[in-house]
């Protein structure tokens, strides 16, 4: 049942409940957050990207992204997990104040914003957006397939009604236009890409269009094996790494990839808790556990960004 109001950040909040939570957190922190729109959603809805730092002069940053898929509720829940962490241990932490200090994250706590709504109403289990198009009755592109990165050429389906539906063309979502613009527009200041999925316990970098290697796969994997170490440290969780094609399969269209080839060097994705036991419906009881592993490694990368 839907909780009218209410945010919880040990609970799956509802769109209506983030959206207000963006607006709060926001005036509560001016020196900390600062909020924007960077687009609307097909159905018109604001996507609303949250910038958490110190402000200064030039600073570099780091972009995260949550809520790509509908049904992966687990994910909106870190976004909202690592706000809070931010707001609440800057000036006590001495590592989040340094990162603070020195670099903005941008955070976008839902992509998928109609998608999303759409399985708190009806149907859990949705995973695309819900754009339509003439010529089909079937709803919804996978904007993970949508990227300009190797579009539609292995892993992705050129049917409408397909999961992994690639879309008319890419970028021909209107969320993920709004986050390819934003990210070019801000290629300068942006040194790390990390997008939050769920299941599987994995942290992927590319490719996945492609069996390829990244130019600076040698460091992709060091920085990964060093993150999962870090992650594991708290409840013992095991996440397995490397390129998305051989690590967990190949798949054309994705973020990752594609903000890798603007020049992004340190592109990942998360496919956080669990391994299938409860998939996508991760009980709200693993919210925090999950989230608080899971602030190790962003907290581990974004050092490690910081420094190189
Ligand atoms: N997994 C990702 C998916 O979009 C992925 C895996 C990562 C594909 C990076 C392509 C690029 O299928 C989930 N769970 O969505
Ligand atoms: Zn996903």
């Amino acid at each position: 049942q839907v909780r009218a109001t209410g945010h919880s950040y040990e609970k799956y909040n509802t769109w209506e409940t983030i959206e207000a939570w963006t607006q709060q957190v926001t005036s509560e922190n001016p020196d900390l957050i600062s909020r924007r729109t960077i687009g609307t959603t097909f159905e018109g809805r604001a996507m609303y990207l949250l910038k958490v730092g110190k402000a200064g002069p030039n600073k570099p940053a780091i972009f995260m992204d949550c809520g790509f898929h509908a049904r992966e509720w687990i994910s909106p829940a870190f976004c909202q997990w690592f706000v809070r962490e931010a707001i609440r241990t800057y000036g006590h932490e001495i590592h989040m104040t340094e990162l603070l200090d020195e670099l903005d994250f941008y955070v976008l706590p839902v992509v998928n914003i109609d998608g999303y709504i759409y399985t708190w109403t009806k149907n859990r289990m949705w995973r695309k957006t819900r754009s339509t198009q003439a010529g089909t009755t079937c709803i919804g592109t996978d904007p993970n397939r949508n990227f300009d990165a190797g579009w539609c050429q292995i892993g992705a389906s050129r049917s409408p009604c397909d999961e992994t539906y690639c879309g008319p063309a890419a970028e021909s979502e209107r969320e993920t236009k709004a986050l390819a613009n934003f990210i070019r527009s801000n290629l300068s200041s942006i040194k790390a890409y990390l997008t939050i999925h769920s299941y599987s316990q994995m942290m992927l970098y590319p490719y996945s269009y492609d069996y390829k290697l990244p130019e600076n796969n040698a460091e992709l994997n060091a920085l990964a094996k060093a993150t999962v170490k870090e992650l594991a440290t708290l409840h013992g969780t095991k996440y397995t790494y490397g390129p998305g094609a051989t690590t967990i399969y190949p798949a054309a269209g994705g973020s990752d990839d594609w903000a890798y080839d603007q020049g992004i060097k340190y592109s990942f994705t998360f496919e956080l808790r669990d391994k299938g036991r409860y998939g996508f419906v991760l009980p709200e009881s693993q919210i925090q556990p999950t989230c608080e592993e899971t602030m190790l490694a962003v907290k581990h990368l974004a050092r490690y960004v910081l420094e190189h």
